[in-house]
């Protein structure tokens, strides 16, 4: 099949399965066309069969807010026709469905078609996209794909709840490169961060608001002060990185805390880590963590959303009420404190982890593009 696919460049979880679904369906030998206005971090391989366009946008001196959303659909048009992609695969309905939905009306009065598939995965559902500002757009976007998809059932039920949506919504959950994310040995990086045999704490996120990194540090600090040696990884940058620093110097922990910015070998800091941290207010899936726990991990993670059915409490790791850190911050003490716990929960965090074996999810897509465009095959026959 030739392959359109639309995602965020940046350092988030949308992004990061629309890459990643690009190189695995590359793989099996589709062609794929990736557009986004940058090249997103992790798509850093020579394939013959994925390229990349890069959407420019003409900063015109009347604009204050350049259309992206506009420039987008041009290009769509452009790439549809020429490249003839049987499938136009969107992440993150806003702008990206919209966009689509445009260039779709435009190549329908040239006689070309093509589907429209839009897979939700988070914010654009649970928090910007159901802003009165944006709802009727994302509601008729969504509405109008030729197929929808959802990361979890969790927000699944949440698009039904937000919106009025007249379509079936098919769950596709994330998935993880087992191979590329495996806890392999890295023992001097180790040595390096701890001398003294600290356990280490790991936290990867954009460092938004609804992550609550300042939870992070307090879970850390609460371990510490219960007297577990100990050093935290912060890996990602973004808005709370200054609140979350001047925490770090209030509680005089400075020197026991690592901001390791944007990374892209994060299996490396995943491998030395021996706890995750996913306190976050909401969370469809929860990427970053099946990632860890995918690195034998087990994940100390808040309740809500897609969570505690990634990350299954007393198994993997332990989910705790969103904002309690005094109980996030007493189960990272007693699995921290017990051999046998973390090695049970190590591998049972990789284990499920293999519940969401790239391959297996990848498969799912095609399958998904496959029944859509028979539909659509099958409507325009009638
Ligand atoms: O996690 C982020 O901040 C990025 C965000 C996005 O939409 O780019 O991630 C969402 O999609 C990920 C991939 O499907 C999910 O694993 C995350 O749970 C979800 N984030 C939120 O719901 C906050």
């Amino acid at each position: 099949m030739n392959i359109g696919m639309v995602g965020y460049p940046t350092y988030g979880g949308s992004g990061v399965v629309a890459t990643e679904l690009s190189k695995g369906l590359a793989l099996r030998g589709h062609n794929v066309h990736f557009l986004s206005y940058a090249r997103p971090y992790r798509l850093d391989t020579l394939d013959a069969n994925l390229s990349f366009h890069e959407v420019t946008i003409n900063a015109y001196p009347l604009f204050e807010y350049p259309p992206y959303d506009l420039a987008l659909a041009s290009n769509m048009v452009d790439i549809i026709q020429y490249q003839k992609l049987d499938v136009m695969h969107v992440h993150y309905a806003l702008p990206h469905a919209t966009s689509a939905y445009l260039a779709k009306k435009i190549l329908g009065e040239r006689g070309r078609h093509v589907a429209v598939v839009t897979t939700l995965h988070g914010t654009d559902i649970t928090i910007v996209g159901s802003d009165p500002s944006y709802k009727p757009v994302v509601d008729f976007s969504i509405n109008q794909s030729d197929s929808v998809t959802a990361v979890s059932e969790y927000l699944k039920e949440e698009t039904y709840r937000n919106f009025d949506i007249q379509k079936d919504i098919e769950v596709i959950p994330n998935f993880v490169d087992l191979a590329r994310f495996t806890r392999s040995d890295k023992s001097h990086f180790k040595k390096a961060l701890c001398p003294n045999g600290e356990k280490i704490f790991a936290h990867v996120s954009n460092f938004r608001k609804v992550k609550r990194v300042t939870d992070v540090v307090e879970v850390f600090n609460f371990a510490i002060e219960s007297g577990i040696k100990a050093k935290l990884l912060l890996v990602g940058d973004g808005p709370e990185r200054v609140n979350v620093e001047m925490r770090c110097r209030e509680l005089g922990i400075c020197g026991d805390v690592r901001f390791l910015g944007k990374q892209d070998m994060i299996e490396e800091v995943l491998s030395i880590a021996d706890v995750f941290l996913m306190p976050s207010g909401s969370e469809t899936f929860g990427l970053a963590a099946l990632e860890a726990m995918s690195c034998s991990v087990p994940v100390i993670s808040s309740d809500v959303g897609g969570l505690p059915f990634l990350n299954i409490h007393k198994e993997t790791g332990f989910v705790c009420k969103l904002g309690d850190t005094k109980a996030m911050g007493k189960a990272a003490v007693k699995l921290l404190s017990n051999e046998k716990l973390h090695n049970e929960m190590s591998a049972n965090a990789r284990r499920r982890a293999e519940d969401f074996e790239q391959n297996k999810i990848v498969a799912m897509y095609e399958q998904h593009y496959i029944d859509v465009l028979e539909m659509m095959k099958e409507k325009a026959a009638v």
